[in-house]
């Protein structure tokens, strides 16, 4: 079995391409919760609802997040009224708010509410919330806190970021789920997707136990680069590594990853910068068979640590 820890686009992307190509009860991803928030009155879960749409077939492809075909009528008539309508809820995603928060309320557990939400939408791999506890992702920036969607989509990644914050985090409990996968015999390997390491991968690592869980790992675990060519693909990963000091490089991604690793994989056009332990290939996933040739070697890479753990 494969953990995989993914957040946001890129991590729903390598997902789904480890989900094409393993058998189905041999992957488990591991989603960051730490972009929820209460919206128009609805329990918004963003990270997993992208994975969730992507290994479904269900998401748009060219935006990332969301349902394919979506209209947006409801945003609309919100705006007209003077409503918040900054944060765009389709109309059929709102379905999957509405009955989420109607079974959160109604005292199920998020973790137990993606389950069913998969299973009803044919998924068969384990989608698993970090924790069924609120965790917070907070933008520390000169103008002062923001909480992580009014940082990310109100204000377009603009502001400067000095530092994040997991709010809750300390207080929280990895997901049951989650629990039971951290104790499996039956796991070979973990990836760490794509993802922004600050924002999307650094939050379930805050869990408490779940940080500890990978530095004490038997199995072998690669993270995949965000940055190609310096730049990240999507989202502030890039500009943020800038703003907190640090170099948009390999090395930087895998010092944010250290002792939780044993080799990064980086696109080829960060080729000159690589250093072992490192696996050179083309990372950038433009469609589903690009999913599924960086599934394939992220998959060999792990096989390979794992025949020759120092190489
Ligand atoms: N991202 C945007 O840039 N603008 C939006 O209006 C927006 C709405 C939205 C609604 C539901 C959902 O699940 C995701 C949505 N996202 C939107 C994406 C989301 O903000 C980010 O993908 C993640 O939180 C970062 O991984």
């Amino acid at each position: 079995m494969i953990i995989a820890l993914a957040g946001g686009v890129g991590g729903a992307r390598l997902a789904n391409g480890l989900a094409r190509i393993l058998p189905e009860s041999e992957l488990a991803v591991i989603v960051n919760t730490g972009d929820d928030f209460r919206h128009l009155g609805l329990h918004v879960s963003p990270d997993p609802d992208t994975v969730m749409y992507t290994l479904s077939g269900l998401n748009d492809t060219e935006r990332g997040w969301g349902l394919a075909g979506e209209t947006f009528a409801c945003m609309e008539a919100v705006g007209r009224l003077g409503g918040e309508s900054w944060f765009a809820l389709g109309d059929r995603d709102l379905a999957t708010h509405i009955e989420r928060t109607r079974r959160l309320e109604a005292g199920e557990t998020l973790s137990s509410i993606t389950a069913d939400f998969c299973a009803r939408l044919g998924i068969r791999q384990l989608i698993v919330p970090m924790s069924d506890d609120p965790v917070q992702t907070r933008l520390r920036t000169p103008e002062g806190e923001l909480a992580f969607q009014d940082y990310f989509v109100r204000r377009r990644c603009e502001p400067k970021v000095t530092g994040v914050e997991f709010a809750g985090a300390t207080a929280a409990s990895p997901s049951p789920i989650l629990v039971s996968l951290m104790r499996s015999e039956r796991l070979s390997g973990i990836v760490i997707c794509p993802s922004n390491p600050f924002l999307s991968i650094e939050p379930i690592l805050a869990v408490p136990g779940v940080r500890d869980w990978l530095s004490r790992r038997t199995v072998p675990c690669v993270a995949v680069s965000p940055l190609i060519g310096g730049k990240a693909v999507k989202g502030p990963a890039a500009k943020m590594m800038a703003e907190l000091g640090l170099q948009t490089t390999p090395q930087a991604i895998a010092t944010q990853y250290e002792g939780l690793i044993d080799g990064l994989v980086i696109d080829r056009a960060d080729a000159a910068q690589a250093y072992p332990p490192c696996h050179v290939t083309d990372t950038l996933m433009r469609n589903v068979a690009g999913q599924e040739f960086l599934a394939h070697e992220v998959l060999r890479y792990l096989e390979q640590l794992r025949a020759s753990p120092a190489s």
